[in-house]
């Protein structure tokens, strides 16, 4: 038995949600750059994540963002999913694009700013019944530009109760999630900047309250599989938003910047048993970008986490206790880095053809015609995009 066909199996329990974000147009504060084919409706986006999964079958799940993608009936957007071989996931709240929430939401010092943000989040609570969605994801843009201009901990006070109100509504199978980021837009201080106060936030709220941890919303040299590791430890490690960064919050491609970074953040959660079918802890993309094509792009993203996490699940374990036991530090670390160096993508493209699925998504992608046949008729009608 090769290496490889031990570890086959686990392979199967791999789920990475799509934002449906990602397939709308998207750019940065200097420009949105429109490309052909973009989704006029969120069912077009459905339709490409559906795609997206049909390449790969790793994205059985597309995460939707409110208000961007608001409809009249989510129960026939649900089936519409379904019908489309995917399901809706997370809800994601938006308290970041409207006039009211300039100087902050849940954290505002004005009671009726904070009570629109909380309803917004009961709305998003009402929509995850529909949807039949597990997790309400909440990021917040949330914080001060200058010292001097708000109160850093009355913010935390209100923010606290903001978020134990929507909490209170929160289902008993459903989830609060609750992610961080260490800045921008806000400059100066962000409301929950770490995922120690996203911590210390949702563990004021119980259970069913638990830290997404974003991989692009750290400083530069964070090391963030010791984060992973506190988190899983803790039993706070809810989800993850993938994808890589070069500079801050680049949202690019997994695995683009650092593999070696994205291999130490998974071996962590097989570590820490975040992985599998026992585990909560959910996987999902928030990387969009503008100027390659949405869904090779996300093709591309979802293949590397499964590549990496078959790389972290051939790590021995045993090999690496001894060595760790011994203090054999040379021994430990080349067992790690043996892992990390064994190609394993032939052996992929084995697995996927025994499942009926393309050797090559990104090549069967391209040869499939897909591309072409929405440049072709998604013309006229307005182009979503993230802004
Ligand atoms: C903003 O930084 C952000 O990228 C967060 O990571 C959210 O997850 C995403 O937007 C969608 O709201
Ligand atoms: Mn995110
Ligand atoms: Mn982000």
């Amino acid at each position: 038995m090769t290496d490889f066909a031990a570890i086959a199996a686990a392979l199967e329990h791999q789920a990475i949600e799509l934002p449906s974000w990602a397939f709308g147009n998207s750019g940065t504060r200097f420009k949105v750059f429109g490309s052909a084919g973009t989704p006029r409706s969120v069912e077009e986006k459905i339709a490409d994540a559906a795609t997206v999964h049909r390449f790969t079958g790793l994205a059985p799940t597309v995460a939707l963002h409110i208000p961007w993608d608001r409809v009249d009936d989510y129960a026939a957007l649900a089936r519409y999913a379904e019908d489309h071989g995917i399901r809706l996931g997370t809800i994601n709240s938006n308290t970041f694009q409207d006039d009211d929430y300039k100087l902050g939401s849940l954290s505002h010092v004005d009671p009726k700013v904070r009570q629109k943000a909380i309803d917004h989040h009961f709305e998003c609570i009402d929509i995850m019944g529909e949807t039949g969605s597990r997790d309400l994801k909440i990021w917040l843009a949330d914080g001060t530009n200058y010292p001097g201009q708000g109160d850093l901990r009355g913010r935390q006070d209100r923010l606290a109760e903001s978020l134990a109100t929507i909490y209170e509504r929160v289902g008993e199978d459903q989830r609060l999630v609750l992610e961080y980021k260490f800045f921008e837009p806000a400059f100066y201080h962000t409301d929950v900047p770490d995922w120690g106060t996203s911590y210390a936030q949702v563990a004021a709220l119980g259970d069913r309250a638990v830290v997404c941890l974003d991989t692009g919303h750290h400083a530069p040299g964070t090391n963030i599989e010791f984060i992973v590791m506190q988190l899983l430890r803790l039993g706070k490690l809810g989800s993850f938003d993938f994808n890589s960064r070069f500079y801050a919050d680049d949202d690019l491609i997994v695995g683009a910047a650092d593999p070696f970074q994205l291999f130490r953040i998974i071996v962590e959660v097989v570590r820490g048993g975040g992985y599998g079918p026992d585990s909560d802890v959910a996987f999902m993309l928030d990387q969009c970008h503008n100027i390659e094509h949405k869904i090779p792009g996300q093709i591309r993203s979802v293949l590397n986490v499964q590549e990496m996490t078959a790389r972290a699940l051939l790590v021995d374990r045993d090999a690496l206790a001894a060595a760790e036991e011994t203090g054999d530090v040379l021994a430990g670390h080349q067992v790690f880095m043996d892992a990390f160096y064994t190609d394993v993508r032939a052996d992929l493209a084995a697995w996927r053809e025994e499942r009926g699925l393309p050797a090559d998504p990104m090549r069967a992608y391209a040869e499939s015609g897909y591309q072409a046949e929405i440049e072709t008729a998604r013309v006229g009608g307005s182009q979503m995009s993230w802004t």
